[in-house]
């Protein structure tokens, strides 16, 4: 504590009688990364003394969630802490709360790179996460009579205590001009590239401590800033106001995150910042991290880079230059080495998801690189036409190149070209990616396709959101050994035929509800009953995902009581929770919105339905929020159309918590229902193959409305204007949308997901038999750990080792 005082009164400038909560969290921040400091300098040292192969994890989103408690629990301080404050007269929990979290990601994607790079830390792999440290995170979301605003996300403004700026160890970065061929002292004809422009690339160190193993790993995210030619400019010119401008324009970069989710917009900044964080990651990797005399030639040694969904495939053509016209060396001594250190890891299944950049856009901001690609595509085709002689439609199916509806590059095809590896997130998804997106591929590079179904760290998503279940673990495992192998689960599973283990289940089950109702009142207003049923769909807002599907049911549940079909009695207590952000650009997910908000308006002010139906829309779901809305669920939502969900990562954090799931047979809850058994596990809805069939034979959504009453009535009553005050056209694209599109199958899955329903309300009824399968979903989740997926990673893709412990 003598060290906490002292970064309150000499970091802060305060003592502690002025001392604002504010301070108060920077200073223990500051005194808990002094403590790591001394472990991550000693990782560093190793990690240069031993030289083993490690792992680059490129992404251009990291969403870490709030810092300190993770910290504190690395480094296994929290009850010094926590005592030592309390002796101040200070709350640990109030210091908490005033952390902004870094929301620099949108959804899954971005979690499962924050997930990863922390079980990298826990089992002692040498790695680097590399990414851009965006000034704006994903917008704050706030509701507007029903409607979601978006706020900027200014998670910088109160300090920012874990970061490590490096100004001294900008890099730069070049943008447009021209390519030209010039001729070298050897007399060897090279293409030269004389660019138009460049940016600084300061890099930001993160700490990323393991658990309880005294590593501390290394996040680097990139901040753009403008060039000293650009301050020069300002000198020279006298004309200030542009050179600002100038300066404004250079560190846009990584001004603010695109808050897209699985739609690729062609944003000419969003390129830059792809390029401009892959170039400043592999110089740094080059120049800083390889020592100084390094042979290049021995690079696939050293490292392997992950390529985090198509956003940094734009490092292949960069390693390429780099090594073709910077060192000079051969084209195919080049590509003899970049074909061995890129992995891609695809997160899709929609096609219109797959990132193609125009050749126009490409060529202009970054001329040397398309001419990379182009020769990369050629020695491809040349390959390919040489398999399959008289197949072309075949080459022109899996060129890099697309024809139509423009020229552009796809990405996900160079990533499938150069990477050693190409892996789906689970596995069904790696099944279809084979047998339908890049079937092509497959068949021409059989072996180069493997599965790594996702994962969740079970420090963060068990160990500090949900501690009442951890002490029930800890005591029943006989160790908090399982925080770290989560195999151990599974000596849960008998303690599920033991009442007393149920009752005490239960009771933390209860207590995460009083503490979620207990939070959404602070936080929203919004009071709930912990004594109902807590029914939870949280995840990005996206038609495929049928928030609608959910919300469906919520008002066949509310007309069929209001209309008197259905006797209130028998309608079990239900808390319908949803949380969900929209792409601000994405309408019909925005009107979704306000049709949740709109229903809940409705149904929680209306007399007839009280203490049985509850509809909570708390604005701006993020990680802290999930933190505690998991734990608190007895239902998971997992309701996708089956074979669009690429994997879902929620879905493995609420069975680890002991809620049990309701879901189609799509993305990794095809794994979690083999694991916990149809018996624990409420499952719906068409399969992949009878999804393609009925797209196949032509899918008519309006024939469902016609025979099915409850559906129609649901749809009538939106229809009606009943929930937007009579006015029947505010959500008459919705509607419209779903009698006469419905892309993702909706109205086909209703009645069985009705049905469903009513199972769950059966099994729900009966507390022993539904505790019993909440305590088999935790035994037998440990296969979702991320420490399992890293292992995957290391032994299917990587090809790296764990070293040994820092004692
Ligand atoms: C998600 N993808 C998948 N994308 O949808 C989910 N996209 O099934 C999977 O579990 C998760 O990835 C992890 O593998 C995303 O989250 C994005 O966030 C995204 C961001 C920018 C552009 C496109």
């Amino acid at each position: 504590m003598r060290e906490y005082l002292r970064e309150l009164n000499f970091g802060q400038g305060v003592d502690l009688s002025r001392a604002s909560v504010n301070d108060q969290y920077l200073a223990l921040a500051r005194t808990v990364r002094h403590y790591l400091m001394v472990r991550w300098l000693e990782t560093l040292r190793r990690q240069s003394e031993v030289q083993a192969k490690s792992v680059a994890y490129l992404s251009a989103e990291f969403l870490l969630g709030r810092q300190l408690d993770n910290a504190l629990l690395a480094a296994d301080l929290t009850d010094i802490v926590e005592e030592g404050l309390s002796g101040l007269g200070i709350d640990l929990d109030t210091l908490r709360q005033a952390e902004v979290e870094p929301g620099l990601g949108n959804g899954g994607l971005g979690r499962l790179a924050a997930c990863f790079i922390d079980s990298l830390a826990t089992m002692n792999v040498p790695s680097i996460g590399y990414g851009i440290r965006y000034e704006y995170g994903i917008f704050r979301q706030t509701f507007v009579d029903g409607w979601q605003v978006e706020k900027p996300d200014s998670w910088l403004t109160l300090g920012s205590p874990w970061e490590f700026p490096h100004p001294e160890m900008a890099v730069e970065v070049s943008f447009g001009g021209s390519v030209a061929d010039w001729e070298d002292d050897d007399g060897t004809v090279r293409r030269r590239w004389t660019p138009g422009w460049s940016v600084l690339g300061v890099p930001y160190n993160y700490m990323v401590p393991g658990y309880g193993n005294g590593r501390v790993n290394t996040l680097r995210l990139w901040s753009a800033r403008a060039t000293r030619a650009f301050d020069l400019e300002i000198f020279n010119s006298g004309d200030y106001a542009q050179a600002v401008r100038a300066q404004t324009f250079a560190e846009n970069i990584s001004k603010v995150l695109y808050p897209e989710d699985s739609t690729p917009q062609g944003k000419e900044l969003r390129l830059q910042q792809q390029y401009f964080f892959v170039a400043c990651s592999l110089k740094d990797f080059v120049d800083q991290v390889l020592p100084k005399d390094f042979d290049l030639t021995n690079l696939p040694d050293r490292i392997h880079f992950q390529l985090n969904d198509t956003h940094p495939v734009i490092a292949i053509p960069e390693l390429m230059r780099i090594l073709v016209d910077e060192k000079k060396w051969s084209w195919d001594d080049a590509w003899s080495v970049v074909r061995q250190v890129f992995s891609y890891t695809c997160h899709t299944l929609l096609p219109e998801a797959l990132e193609v950049w125009s050749v126009e856009l490409l060529g202009r901001l970054l001329p040397r690189h398309l001419e990379i690609i182009y020769r990369i595509n050629e020695e491809f085709l040349l390959g390919l036409r040489a398999a399959y002689p008289d197949d072309e439609l075949r080459a022109r199916r899996m060129s890099i190149v697309a024809e139509f509806p423009e020229r552009g590059i796809r990405m996900a095809h160079l990533a499938t070209v150069a990477g050693v590896k190409v892996n789906g997130v689970a596995a069904l998804h790696s099944q279809l990616l084979r047998d339908k997106v890049l079937h092509d591929f497959a068949e021409y590079y059989p072996g180069k396709f493997t599965n790594v179904t996702n994962g969740i760290t079970p420090r963060r998503f068990v160990r500090l959101s949900n501690p009442g279940l951890s002490g029930l673990i800890t005591e029943a495992v006989g160790s908090d050994a399982w925080v770290s192998d989560l195999d151990r689960l599974r000596e849960l599973e008998p303690l599920a035929d033991d009442a007393e283990f149920r009752r005490r289940f239960r009771e933390v089950k209860a207590a995460n509800k009083r503490r979620l109702v207990q939070v959404l009142v602070e936080r929203d207003g919004i009071e709930l009953d912990p004594d109902t049923m807590f029914d939870v769909m949280v995840k990005r807002l996206h038609e495929y995902k049928r928030q609608t599907l959910k919300l469906l049911h919520v008002v066949t549940l509310y007309q069929q009581i209001t209309t008197g079909a259905l006797d209130v009695e028998d309608v079990t207590p239900r808390t319908f929770a949803f949380g969900a952000k929209a792409a601000p650009g994405y309408r019909m997910a925005k009107q979704i919105i306000g049709l949740i908000n709109a229903v809940g308006r409705t149904v929680n002010a209306d007399p007839a339905v009280q203490g049985r139906l509850t509809v909570a829309f708390p604005a701006n779901y993020n990680v802290t929020l999930a933190e505690t809305l998991i734990p608190a669920a007895d239902l998971s939502e997992q309701i996708s159309l089956a074979g669009k969900e690429a994997s879902g990562t929620g879905n493995m954090k609420f069975m680890l918590n002991g809620a049990l799931t309701i879901g189609t047979d799509d993305g990794a809850n095809v794994e979690i229902r083999e694991l916990v058994g149809d018996d624990n596990f409420f499952l719906f809805g068409l399969t992949e193959p009878e999804v393609a069939e009925v797209v196949e034979s032509g899918y008519h959504p309006t024939s469902y409305y016609e025979t099915n009453p409850h559906l129609r009535h649901a749809l009538d009553l939106i229809a009606s204007g009943a929930f937007s005050d009579g006015d029947r056209s505010v959500f008459e694209p919705v509607v419209s949308n779903l009698l006469h599109e419905d892309r993702f199958l909706v109205l086909a899955d209703f009645q069985a997901y009705l049905d469903a329903q009513a199972r769950v309300d059966a099994a729900y009824a009966d507390p022993e038999a539904w505790t019993r399968s909440a305590i088999l979903n935790v035994a037998r989740g440990g296969f979702f750990s991320s420490d399992r997926s890293m292992r995957d990673y290391l032994d299917r893709v990587w090809h790296a080792h764990p070293v040994p412990p820092i004692s």
